[in-house]
């Protein structure tokens, strides 16, 4: 069996991380886009996360003959018409510190009663064949907006996401009962199982 190289097409390493931890060694080689020496300023211009993880995934597939997997992701507000939505990153400004966003996000919410606090995150993450054959898949974690932050676990957002399953923020559940049900594990799990379902 030949070992194929993988470059994931994020700046952000920890996603490289957990996506190399997830996928079968043996078959896939997961490399960063440093790693493969690739350099690309990608503009994410699409109007839903899965055009932008695809504009992402094709753009670096054009620089390699590697398997090409991006993702893109973020928090959707119900009572704010879906805000931050693609723009999560871009939110209050790329180098914004998180708490100073979070807290914006809770002032905003302030008079929003419990049942309107509805709010979920989404991944998207597509793959780009060397022979031109294109896959994506979505991941969705239903949750609400609290009234506080809480949590020192995850990151971004999580201190203000709340799931029904534990009655807390995602910043306080595990790293491991936080994949478990996440977004980018849904996303990551349908995505592995269709790299690794392809013929060799
Ligand atoms: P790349 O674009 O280089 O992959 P990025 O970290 O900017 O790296 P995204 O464009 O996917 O990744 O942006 C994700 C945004 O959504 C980011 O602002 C996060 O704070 C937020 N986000 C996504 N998943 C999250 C999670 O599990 N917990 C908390 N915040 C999350």
């Amino acid at each position: 069996m030949n070992r194929q190289r993988l470059v994931f097409a994020t700046g952000n390493r920890n996603k490289t991380i957990e996506f190399a931890q997830i996928l079968d060694q043996k078959r896939y080689e997961v490399v960063s886009m440093k790693d493969a020496g690739i350099e690309a300023e990608i503009e994410e211009t699409g109007s839903s996360f899965e055009e932008n993880a695809m504009i992402k995934a094709r753009a670096v597939a054009a620089l390699t003959d590697a398997v090409v997997v991006a993702d893109d992701s973020g928090l959707v507000i119900d009572a704010l018409g879906g805000e931050p939505g693609i723009y999560s990153s871009r939110y209050l400004g790329e180098d914004t510190p998180y708490d100073i966003k979070n807290q914006k996000l809770l002032e905003r919410m302030a008079d929003v009663p419990q049942e309107k606090r509805t709010a979920c995150f989404v991944c998207a993450m597509a793959a780009v064949l060397p022979d031109g054959r294109e896959f994506s898949t979505t991941g969705v974690m239903e949750g609400y907006i609290g009234y506080e932050a809480a949590g020192e676990n995850g990151f971004g957002y999580d201190p203000i996401f709340y799931v029904e399953e534990y009655g807390t923020s995602t910043a306080v559940i595990s790293p491991e009962q936080k994949n478990a049900i996440s977004h980018r594990g849904k996303a990551l799990r349908e995505i592995k199982r269709i790299l690794e379902e392809l013929p060799e």
